[in-house]
């Protein structure tokens, strides 16, 4: 049986290994304030990596590091988000009476700030188009799972509960959704330590 961990205040559960291999690597959470006033918890996260895709994109520039130190490096979030590296972001919905309309507001605003950060702002209207697709019927109650894969080539696949939605070929669109969780501003900054710690150890 897979093993499972327990993220401790949503009690949402994520398995050890994902498909094809991927190793979890740290669990956290995504919160929004609603109204200006109290905050929810949208969803749990857990981050996976391909260990292979890791050590064969960027063992030469690290694996002779300091894990220690490693954790510490933005270059190496930086390096793990632009290159090819074999990334699951999987999320489990815990507030179970989102709007489709707040889906994509809240997509439209993460996302595509991460977009215009990274010089990207000519695919603003690309995001929105995409966003467009998400339509009213679409429900995701409480316990949803939403697993946003990179394959070889950087294409983004998103499935829910597991069944395929779509998939994206864009390096610019994999990084700005990584970064939400890894980047140097992202959702839940003690999930990132955790994540980097393993990130780490497993290419030193
Ligand atoms: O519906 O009023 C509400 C709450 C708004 C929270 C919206 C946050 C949506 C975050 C994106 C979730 C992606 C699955
Ligand atoms: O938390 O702001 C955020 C970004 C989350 C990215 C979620 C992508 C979800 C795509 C599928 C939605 C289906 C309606
Ligand atoms: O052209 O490289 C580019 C940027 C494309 C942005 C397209 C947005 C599509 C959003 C897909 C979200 C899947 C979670």
């Amino acid at each position: 049986p897979v093993e499972e961990v327990v993220e401790p205040s949503t009690g949402m559960t994520f398995p050890s290994v994902v498909e094809e291999g991927r190793l979890f690597t740290g669990t956290g959470l995504r919160k929004k304030s609603i109204l200006g006033l109290k905050k929810i918890t949208v969803y749990a996260y857990g981050v996976y990596v391909d260990p292979a895709s890791l050590k064969s994109q960027l063992g030469n520039k690290y694996s002779s590091e300091n894990p220690e130190e490693l954790k510490k490096n933005e270059e190496f979030y930086d390096d793990v988000m632009v290159s090819d590296v074999g990334l699951t972001v999987r999320l489990v919905i815990v507030y179970g009476s989102l709007k489709i309309g707040s889906v994509r507001g809240a997509f439209e605003e993460s996302v595509g700030s991460r977009i215009k950060k990274f010089g990207g702002a000519a695919n603003i209207e690309l995001l929105q188009r995409f966003t467009g697709a998400f339509t009213d019927d679409i429900k995701l109650p409480k316990g949803t799972i939403i697993d946003l894969t990179r394959l070889p080539g950087n294409v983004l696949q998103t499935k829910i509960d597991g069944t395929e939605v779509g998939s994206v070929q864009s390096s610019l669109l994999c990084r700005s959704l990584f970064d939400l969780y890894i980047g140097d501003d992202p959702f839940d900054k003690e999930a990132k330590k955790l994540i980097g710690q393993n990130l780490a150890s497993l290419l030193c």
